[in-house]
């Protein structure tokens, strides 16, 4: 059998003369142009960055390596006794683009269990920490706080060739992912549960411990596999991807990109949207005091938060033009498993109106959900109310992709980041008014 590591190099190595090829031959080779608009608005549209771990059509949604989630979902080895592929599977996938076997899902879970235990030292920061610090705050300074175990800048430190960046890379990016869970579910036991934290159960695998170090039983498992896989990646040029991607093309190493990616997830535009969903709701319900929450108040309530010049949160994608499929998906687990939950219900008549309502209005380019309208409800069906809590849950997930994609850039030889700015006066010459 294969193992992981084995499978990748050859992977690289096949990899390697493709891009190779493309920057000698064709490097001069146009992918289209870059107007005003996109200068001044975020770069949007602007073709730019290379991923082959996922990409996004604004119709149909995103790809894992080529799959849509459902074929994703049905084509890994699912975790035994539950419904959902594991973590560990889906790393293997994402890295090397190939299914893995039963067998090299084992390998893989053994090799996560054997990273998983968080040094003492980490878990001192975060009690060093005031106690109502945001827990994205807590778990991006967790990650950071470990870069002193960073393989990659202690090789690097040493002398390394270009060529082997990704070993250490893989080495580094595999040990963190293994710990956000116990770090993850540390945070939320000891702000939310009275300082109650549960160890790890080594037997496990990624999401089984992550759910019972949670507390909470049967199928939450299943619902953090899911939730992991669902927000891991959405290729490159998300807030949370690019940065992690920029961030480690200064050769900085993966614990300093995933906390400066998780501080961009922090934004409510981006990841704490899925906390914004469920604040605006609970707010929306308690302003009804007890009345039904009908289609036409919550039209209202859409209204007001608009009229106010506020963004409905959970609505609306810089690429997306559909219904965001990482919603639907989770839709469809809801339907299964909490069908008359009335925070769901909620959350569908919403899903009703708000997209007619934002088209009203005409700004939103998208008036659909993103994965962010629904993830909330779920959790909060299986106990996690705390909804400060549910962007380090986003975080695990994210850390997946954009850990894989460091790995896959440093294979690649991708150089440091440096996009090019202009001046206010140079943009107006290019216009014709100077
Ligand atoms: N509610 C109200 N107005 C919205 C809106 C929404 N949900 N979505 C977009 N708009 C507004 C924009 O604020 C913008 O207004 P101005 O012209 O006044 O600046 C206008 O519509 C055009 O914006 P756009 O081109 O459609 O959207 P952008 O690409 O600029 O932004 C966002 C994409 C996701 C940031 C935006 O749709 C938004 O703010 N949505 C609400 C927050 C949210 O759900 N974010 C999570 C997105 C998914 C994600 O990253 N998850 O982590």
């Amino acid at each position: 059998m294969a193992s992981l590591k084995d499978t990748l190099r050859k992977k690289i190595e096949e990899h390697r003369p493709r891009t190779a090829r493309l920057l000698k031959e064709h490097a001069d080779t146009k992918l289209g142009e870059v107007t005003i608009g996109q200068a001044i608005g975020g770069a949007r549209g602007v073709r730019c960055l290379v991923t082959d771990i996922s990409y996004l059509d604004p119709e149909e949604g995103i790809r894992f390596r080529g799959k849509t989630i459902p074929e994703t979902l049905a084509a890994l080895p699912k975790a035994a006794g539950g419904q959902f592929p594991t973590v560990e599977a889906f790393w293997h996938f994402l890295l090397t683009g190939d299914v893995p076997s039963e067998d090299q899902v084992r390998d893989v879970v053994r090799d996560f269990r054997a990273r998983r235990p968080v040094p003492q030292y980490v878990f001192d920061v975060l009690r060093a920490m005031p106690r109502d610090t945001h827990p994205m705050t807590m778990f991006s300074a967790a990650v950071l706080s470990m870069q002193r175990e960073s393989v990659f800048a202690e090789r690097y430190r040493k002398g390394m060739s270009k060529s082997e960046y990704w070993e250490p890379m893989l080495e580094d990016a595999t040990t963190l992912l293994a710990r956000l869970p116990t770090i993850g579910a540390y945070i939320y036991r000891m702000k939310f549960k009275s300082d109650t934290p549960i160890a790890s159960n080594r037997e496990l695998d990624f999401g089984a411990d992550f759910a019972h170090m949670m507390g909470i039983d049967k199928p939450y498992d299943d619902v953090a596999r899911m939730y992991f896989v669902l927000h891991s990646d959405h290729e490159s040029g998300n807030v949370s991807a690019h940065t992690v991607h920029l961030v480690a093309s200064a050769l900085s190493d993966c614990y300093y990109a995933l906390s400066a990616g998780l501080n961009g997830l922090a934004g409510p535009l981006h990841g704490l949207a899925n906390e914004e969903v469920l604040r605006w709701t609970q707010s929306f319900m308690e302003s009804l005091g007890g009345k039904e929450p009908t289609e036409e108040v919550i039209r209202q309530a859409l209204w007001d938060t608009l009229n106010a010049g506020q963004v409905v949160p959970g609505y609306g994608h810089a690429v997306l033009r559909k219904t965001d499929p990482r919603y639907i998906s989770q839709m469809e687990f809801c339907l299964k498993h909490l069908p008359d939950y009335p925070l769901f219900k909620v959350i569908n008549t919403i899903y009703k109106v708000a997209p007619k309502v934002l088209m009203e209005q005409g700004k939103a380019k998208n008036p659909w959900p993103n994965v962010d309208a629904q993830s909330g409800v779920i959790q909060w069906y299986y106990g996690v109310t705390e909804y400060s809590f549910y962007t380090v849950l986003f975080g695990i997930g994210r850390a997946i992709g954009t850990l894989a994609n460091t790995v896959w850039d440093r294979a690649l030889g991708y150089p440091i980041e440096r996009p090019k700015s202009l001046t206010t006066a140079m943009l107006e010459q290019a216009a014709g008014l100077k």
